[in-house]
Parts: structure tokens; sequence; C-alpha cells
């Protein structure tokens, strides 16, 4: 494969092989317009990396959340600076709208500022695969049972097994064989824990439906690329907790790039980190 000389290095202390030059780069769940988005952390990879095509695959701007109250520090002006410079400069930028941004959902096949508004896009990858490009939420209302399952954790487990022990001593006093409730909740709250999975599938079943290779998505916070039920699920993650994006090089290979594990915050900084920690430590968000 080419390989380009790298460019000068430029003024800042950025090392120049951490330059990355791909084809195209899957961001999402930014949620510029609250405190939790962290827009350096985010800056700084936009600055890094060169791409043709960059999907921002929704929740870029949290519209729920600006509108309770307003928070638009200069780092977020800066993102939104830094997206459109990219789109005049030459790169394709596609804007899938998420749920806490479906207010753009209404200019969909609009174009502001060179970034193409649309509903959702079928992304070609360069060794011919069909990416099917959303947000993720419309998979919800699926299995929005299994999260709210998911609330009742440990405690609520042992709540329910003294329920149980009373609930069988009564049906024994009517003569009724013993059942057990806490096996019989137990089962629904193993099938919340595996909500991720569970939206994982809904959304590689639709990706499959519609002629699609594979998917991505973002919405749940949890970066990842994997095979489900033959589809290839990638998600981009988000840059409120994890600090991730997906690429696809230039030979149409798909990869993570998690800027979550070497940029730790300084807090963290006396403590040595071994490597490889915690990607998969980390709790994925339920809600998002
Ligand atoms: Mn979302």
């Amino acid at each position: 494969m080419h390989v380009d000389t790298p460019p000068p290095a430029p003024a800042d202390d950025l090392d120049p092989t951490e330059r990355l030059r791909v084809r195209t780069v899957f961001i999402s769940d930014l949620h510029l317009g609250t405190p939790g988005c962290q827009a350096h952390a985010l800056l700084d990879f936009l600055r890094d990396v060169e791409c043709d095509t960059l999907y921002l695959v929704g929740d870029i701007v949290d519209g729920w959340q600006l509108r309770r109250s307003w928070y638009w520090p200069q780092a977020h002006n800066d993102v939104v600076q830094k997206l459109m410079r990219k789109a005049r400069k030459g790169t394709r930028v596609v804007f899938v709208p998420g749920n806490h941004d479906e207010f753009a959902r209404r200019y969909v096949t609009h174009n502001f500022g060179g970034i193409d508004v649309v509903e959702d896009a079928m992304h070609v990858t360069a060794d011919g695969r069909r990416l099917w490009v959303t947000h993720g939420d419309y998979f919800d209302g699926v299995i929005q049972c299994a999260r709210w399952l998911a609330y009742l954790g440990d405690q609520a487990y042992e709540f329910v097994l003294k329920i149980n022990r009373f609930l069988n001593i009564a049906r024994g006093r009517l003569g009724l064989p013993y059942w057990s409730l806490s096996r019989y909740l137990k089962f629904k709250v193993k099938r919340a824990v595996s909500y991720v999975n569970d939206f994982e599938v809904a959304v590689a079943r639709e990706a499959r439906k519609r002629g699609a290779d594979g998917v991505v998505c973002g919405h749940i916070h949890h970066a990842e690329i994997r095979l489900v039920e033959g589809v290839l699920y990638c998600n981009d993650g988000d840059w409120v907790e994890s600090l991730t994006a997906i690429v696809e090089h230039h030979d149409g290979r798909l990869e993570i790039i998690d800027r979550g594990v070497h940029a730790a915050p300084p807090v963290f900084a006396a403590a040595p980190v071994a490597a490889g920690t915690p990607a998969g430590a980390r709790e994925p968000a339920l809600v998002d």
C-alpha cells in the first residue's frame, strides 16, 4: 500500500505518527450542549484525523438538554467550526440525526454549510461492503421492557427472594405447588442485563432486512465491532464517557479508535493504568 510521507509536525506537541489518514470516520453521541461532552478530547481527535467522509451518527447536539438549560462553552463552538471547516476543505460530512437532536430530522435531505442531513445512509466500504448508518434509537421500543427490568438490581432480587418465601407459604396453605417467583424474575433480569445484546441483535436484523452487510450506529455509548447473527455490527461509542470513534482504512478495514485509553484525565495520572484495561470494564450506559 502506498504510504504518504507525514506532513511536517504542526506547532503543537502532536506526534505526527498519530496523525490518522483514513477513508471514513464515524462518530456519534457528542452531546454538544451538555457539560458531559468531552469537547477538548474531541477537538484533538478531529485535528488528528483526515478522512474523505465523516459521518455524524446522531446525538451530536443535545437539544433535550439545551431546552432545559443553555450550556454552550467556546469549545463546543470550536467543534462545530471544526466540522464546518472539514466540510469546506473537501470532506464529505453526513449528519444522521439521533434522538437527542431529533429537531434536525425535520431537515433531512437539506444541506447546511456543506453538511448533508439525512435520515440514514448506506455506506459502501472500499472493499465493497454495504453498511447501513443509523443512530439506533428507533430500536428502543423493541427493548424498552428489558431496559426497565435492568433497574431491578441485586437488592431487588433479595427482596424478591423474601416475597417468594411468603408467597409459597401462602400457596402451600392453599394446597398449591411450589412456584419460584425468584427464578422467574431472575430469568427476566438476566435478559435485562443483556440489554446491549438485545439492542445489537435488533439493529443487526434490521440491517440485514435492508440488504446491508453491516450496520454502523451509536446511541448506547458502547463501542463495538463484531458479528451479530452474521451481520457486521459496528457501534462508534460516544464522546461523553468512552471517547471512541470508528474509522474505515483505505483498504476497507474497520477499526475502533479509543481515545479514552491513553487520554486519561490528569486526576488518574498518578495511578499507573495497566495496558489494555478497561474498555470492557466500563459499564455501558443503558439510556442514551
Ligand atoms: Mn441517542
